[in-house]
This record gives C-alpha cells, sequence and structure tokens, in this order.
C-alpha cells in the first residue's frame, strides 16, 4: 500500500459532530473541534508508527506496533482506556480499538494521493480527507 508517511492538512471532515457524540465529547468541546482545522502527521520506521493529530486547541498522539495490541489512553480525547490492535487490510490500516465503547476505530489510506480517515463509534462514522502539505 502507498505511505501514510508525511504532513497533511484537513480538506474535508463529515460527521465529526455524530462521532464526537457517540464519544460522549460536551457540547462545548464538540463546538470547538468542529471549528479545527486538524493536521496528521505520520511517521513510520519499519512497523512502528507515530501518528500525530495536530490543532490549535489539542494534539493528539499515538504510537504503535502493526499487528501488536496495545493500551490506547484517549487523553484529551474522550478519555477512555482502549485495548487497540492495528492492521493493514489490502490498502486502509485499520484499527480496532477494544474498551467501554462499541465498534470503536478507524482506518487510514492513501488513494489518489489523499489521505482518508474514516473514525468509527458506536454505528457513528465520521470521514475525513486529507492533502499533503
Ligand atoms: C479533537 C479536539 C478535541 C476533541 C476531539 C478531537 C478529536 C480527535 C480525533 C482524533 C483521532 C485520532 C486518530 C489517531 C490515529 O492514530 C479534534 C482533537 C474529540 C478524532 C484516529
Amino acid at each position: 500500500p502507498a505511505s501514510l508517511c508525511g504532513t497533511w492538512d484537513i480538506i474535508s471532515n463529515d460527521n465529526l459532530e455524530g462521532y464526537m457524540v457517540a464519544m460522549g465529547i460536551s457540547p462545548g468541546i464538540r463546538k470547538i473541534a468542529l471549528k479545527l482545522k486538524l493536521k496528521k502527521v505520520i511517521e513510520q520506521l519499519e512497523d512502528q508508527y507515530v501518528i500525530k493529530t495536530v490543532s490549535k486547541f489539542r494534539n493528539y498522539s499515538v504510537s504503535f506496533r502493526e499487528g501488536q495490541e496495545f493500551e490506547e489512553f484517549t487523553k484529551g480525547l474522550d478519555n477512555r482506556q482502549v485495548k487497540s490492535l492495528v492492521k493493514w487490510e489490502g490498502i486502509k490500516l485499520v484499527c480496532e480499538q477494544i474498551g467501554e465503547k462499541k465498534n470503536r476505530g478507524w482506518a487510514h489510506w492513501v488513494e489518489e494521493d489523499k489521505l482518508h480517515l474514516e473514525l468509527y463509534c458506536e454505528g457513528e462514522v465520521c470521514k475525513q480527507v486529507f492533502l499533503r502539505r
């Protein structure tokens, strides 16, 4: 699959609101989050990844090894503890986040030079697209 590495700027963001409601994010934080111009910075060395979500309000960083379950605390998002596992499935880097929320996870992939991200929680899907800087 195409490399996810690089710095990416958001160009579309569908249903972040529904995803945040499903995660139990407060109305005040949701209002701020909806206005943010998000940036992703993705680094990879062999099977080790670092994915940074960057904004003026809050940043979130997660690092993991593909194929190896890890403990993730979603600090500054919904502040939950999940057991996460990230695997390549075809062209998609897919994460399952097992915890209190059902059907929770995400998928990242590159198609036509754009980074696509789907975020899943309790049946809600947020779809984001990013352009390489
Ligand atoms: C913001 C603002 C504060 C509230 C919430 C946010 C959402 C962040 C998300 C991050 C997803 C990160 C992923 C990392 C993967 O490796 C915008 C930081 C809830 C949805 C998928």
